[in-house]
């Protein structure tokens, strides 16, 4: 059986050696290329760490499987067994552009269940982290259950991006949610921004397209609070596929998605 105790201390060990080797690589030049379209960035930092990762996993643990941004890990078709699933940077225009606000995100699944959590700010040396059944913590402190709020007192983490020439989701739609919540913010890094939903920084955060790198490590930590993570229709997240991300604390998740979210249809 495997000791997650051991497995908890152990990759917050790894994550604070990859911190400390990004933090480090910001003082040389950054190799910067493009992938899926000109504002989809990735640096010689990203695949690197993401090597770090692997090649630690694969020597401590053999029979793990690794689902990995920069593709260095297995390709998966189920969620059998252990699968970490790994973003080495969280927010790369945020990391190329400004320095801060990128996160390191780690997700470790059994059969397709959270067991562990991370989320790592790298320049603010800041970890969200969780261990199911047993909490989540911010920098090793409990972090208390979420609580309610009501859609007017509410804080939304969004991208505008999505309302303008990507139009995965009808700007009337959102409109109504954008009026009566308190405020919006958006922050550059889906993982740092379910981070602050954990902490309740923010009290919802909403995505139109994600891969399960950048959400994974943040749906343990927010289930482990009693929140919820869904896609924008309600549904449940999967491991094997790109989705939109509807993230918030309990009862606003069932408010905006009663309220606001009926007419939206999840596009492939
Ligand atoms: P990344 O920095 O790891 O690419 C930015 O608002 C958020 O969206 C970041 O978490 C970013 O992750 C993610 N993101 C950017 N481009 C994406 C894409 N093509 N597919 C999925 N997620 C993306
Ligand atoms: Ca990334």
């Amino acid at each position: 059986m495997l000791d997650w105790v051991k497995v908890n201390e152990q990759t917050k060990l790894w994550i604070m050696e990859a911190g400390e080797r990004i933090r480090t690589s910001l003082k040389s030049t950054l190799e910067i290329t493009t992938k899926s379209n000109k504002n989809d960035l990735v640096t010689n930092v990203d695949r690197e760490t993401e090597q770090f990762f692997i090649e630690k996993i694969r020597t401590t643990y053999n029979d793990h499987r690794i689902l990995g941004e920069e593709g260095g890990g297995d390709k998966l078709s189920d969620v059998n067994g252990i699968v970490w699933v790994i973003d080495p940077i969280d927010g790369t225009m945020n990391f190329v552009h400004m320095q801060r606000n990128f996160t390191i995100s780690i997700g470790i699944f059994e059969n397709g269940i959270g067991r562990l959590g991370y989320i790592y700010d790298v320049i603010h040396d800041e970890l969200y982290s969780a261990f199911k059944g047993h909490g989540a913590y911010f920098n090793n402190k409990q972090i208390k259950y979420l609580e309610e709020v009501p859609v007017e007192r509410a804080i939304v983490g969004m991208n505008p991006i999505w309302l303008t020439e990507n139009h995965r989701i009808n700007p009337k739609i959102l409109r109504p949610l954008i009026r009566d919540v308190r405020g919006t913010r958006s922050y550059g890094s889906a993982a740092l921004e379910m981070g602050y939903v954990a902490n309740g920084w923010l009290d919802a955060y909403i995505a139109m397209y994600l891969a399960p790198w950048d959400f994974a490590a943040g749906w343990i930590i927010i289930e482990e609070l009693g929140g919820k993570a869904t896609k924008l229709n309600g549904e449940p997240l999967s491991l094997l596929e790109k989705s939109s991300l509807f993230v918030a604390k309990p009862g606003l998740h069932e408010a905006i998605l009663k309220n606001y979210l009926q007419e939206y249809e999840e596009k492939k």
